[in-house]
């Protein structure tokens, strides 16, 4: 298959074969032609990577702090210069908005390479006084190899969320991509050694979750695995990391509310919920799915909200003025139609949208939807759809409200929308999540730390304690008196 786009592996800062030779096709999931054939790396060939890390991380580790921040900002040039082509090969392989692709996978990941480039001067321990014989100290150490497990919704930005504090605190990296997203990543890669990264501090294994990502949980090499993805993955991963306690952070699944009260600026809301809905076909684990409305407001709210649905534009992902784009695969697609006639079967009404985009042949497109009046115990108002499909819930009541909001296994994110500060603070308060927006809502910046409650995750991204997940905290004891306090008599 000459015309296919091939993604191997890249160990110790060359490109290689897998072990097994064999090699899965993936479609671009806007014309459902195959795009790419991705490599399936096994146990050995993460044997080789896991060997390559850590080799690699005596020296690494050792290189002073400063170079390593100097290596991301290398590494964030690198993809300014390449923006274009990047920003092109993750839609052909998301399917998502060039301009998405461009602004908020490369824009995002530029700018988390250059915010942990200057937490190069964080990396310090304290010193804490004990009595007038005695101190201590206490001393950051980069934690050794870590195992990077990606999602696809967001191939590039979540990887460099988890990339970049990585590599200035001076770890070694193996990174298992998602299947169906590998090749942007598998680039950069190849790009990050050009810049300079030195071999083996950061290597792609692709392939399959249940066996390359299966192999590099279990791998006794391994010191830490950072996990992105679904809920029950993460529990798997979880299990497995605890047979040789690793340490383990898990971003997972969320069903992010949001709730508008009566006095709250509807025009605003409206433009928010929108991106909150929509933004990267709802693919998206803070997407805005409990939209939840006022009575008071109901109507109006969606009046304006459903018209201003209507007009996203749904198309061509490459296209620079495409809203948006197809859903990742044909196994996801049918997952959220599922969910749509789901929702039509216990009771909600499809205000817009509701079915594939009948404007393409091929491709997995599927309206912008809108359930309305939705029970807040149907199955789409409380599992994660993942998908661009919100379900509109009415409430009478703040107590009402944040009920609703918590009524679910997850706590990732959410937002409130009111006039009233004392409200938004006490229902911010109130929400059982880890990121919450007041009057807005989405956008995640790098110098804030994001992270689940429940079972959306453990442990933060981003922002400062961002770093502290690939660091280890050591305490040094220094007597400084005289002689030794006697224990012992004899
Ligand atoms: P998953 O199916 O959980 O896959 C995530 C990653 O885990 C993939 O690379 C997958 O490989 C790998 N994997 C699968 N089985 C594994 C195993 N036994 N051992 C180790 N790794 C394994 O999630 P997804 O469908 O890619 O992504 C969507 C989910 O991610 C949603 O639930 C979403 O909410 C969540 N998500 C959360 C966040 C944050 S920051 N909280 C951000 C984005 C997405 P394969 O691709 O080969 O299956």
């Amino acid at each position: 298959m000459p015309s296919l786009k091939q993604c191997n592996l890249f160990i110790n800062g060359r490109e290689e074969k897998p072990s097994s030779e064999n090699y899965f096709i993936r479609e671009n999931p806007a014309t459902e032609k195959d795009f790419a054939q991705i490599a399936e790396s096994n146990k050995k060939d993460v044997d080789r990577a896991v060997s390559a890390a850590k080799i690699s991380f005596g020296a690494w580790s050792k290189v002073p702090a400063t170079e390593r921040a100097k290596m991301l900002l290398k590494i964030a040039d690198v993809l300014a210069k390449n923006q274009k082509q990047l920003a092109l090969l993750n839609t052909l392989e998301t399917g998502k908005p060039i301009r998405e692709s461009s602004l908020v996978e490369i824009g995002g990941s530029i700018r988390t390479l250059e915010y942990y480039s200057g937490m190069h001067t964080q990396l310090n321990g304290e010193t804490i006084p004990i009595n007038e014989n005695q101190m201590s100290m206490t001393i950051k150490e980069p934690v050794g190899v870590v195992a990077q497990i990606i999602p696809w919704n967001f191939p590039l930005l979540l990887a460099f969320w988890k990339i970049a504090p990585a590599i200035v605190a001076g770890c070694t990296i193996v990174l298992k991509p998602a299947e169906l997203t590998s090749c942007t990543i598998y680039e950069i890669a190849k790009l990050c050694s050009k810049a300079g990264l030195p071999d083996g501090v950061l290597n792609i294994v692709p392939g399959k979750g249940e066996v390359a990502g299966q192999a590099l949980v279990e791998h006794p090499d391994v010191d830490k695995v950072a996990f992105t993805g679904s809920t029950s993955v993460g529990k798997h991963v979880m299990k497995t990391a605890s047979d040789s306690v690793k340490r383990v952070t898990l971003e997972l699944g969320g069903k992010a509310p949001c709730i508008i009260f009566d006095d709250a600026d509807l025009e605003n809301a409206v433009e928010a919920c929108l991106r909150g809905g929509f933004f990267n076909q709802g693919e998206n684990c803070t997407a805005v799915t409990k939209l939840m409305l006022h009575k008071k407001i109901y109507k109006k709210f969606l009046d304006l909200y459903i018209k201003r649905v209507k007009k996203i534009k749904i198309g061509d992902p490459t296209k620079q003025d495409t809203e948006m784009g197809a859903v990742i695969s044909k196994e996801h697609y049918e997952n959220v139609l599922n969910y749509i006639a789901k929702g039509k079967s216990e009771g909600a009404k499809i205000a817009t949208g509701g079915s594939r985009s009948r404007k393409f042949k091929k491709g997995y497109y599927i309206n912008p939807t809108v359930l309305e009046n939705v029970d807040p115990n149907a199955t789409v108002a409380c599992e994660e759809i993942f998908g661009p499909v919100v379900a509109v819930i009415p409430f009478s009541t703040e107590e009402q409200a944040v009920e609703i909001a918590n009524n679910t296994e997850y706590g990732l994110a959410g937002g409130v929308w009111t006039q009233d500060i004392n409200r938004a603070l006490r229902v911010a308060k109130s929400i059982k999540a880890g990121y919450l927006w007041v009057n807005t809502y989405g956008g995640i910046v790098p110098q804030t730390p994001y992270g689940g409650f429940k079972q959306s995750g453990i442990g933060k991204e981003l922002g400062k304690e961002g770093i502290e997940n690939y660091l280890e905290t050591k305490c040094i004891n220094i007597y400084t008196g005289g002689s030794m306090p006697r224990w012992y008599k004899g």
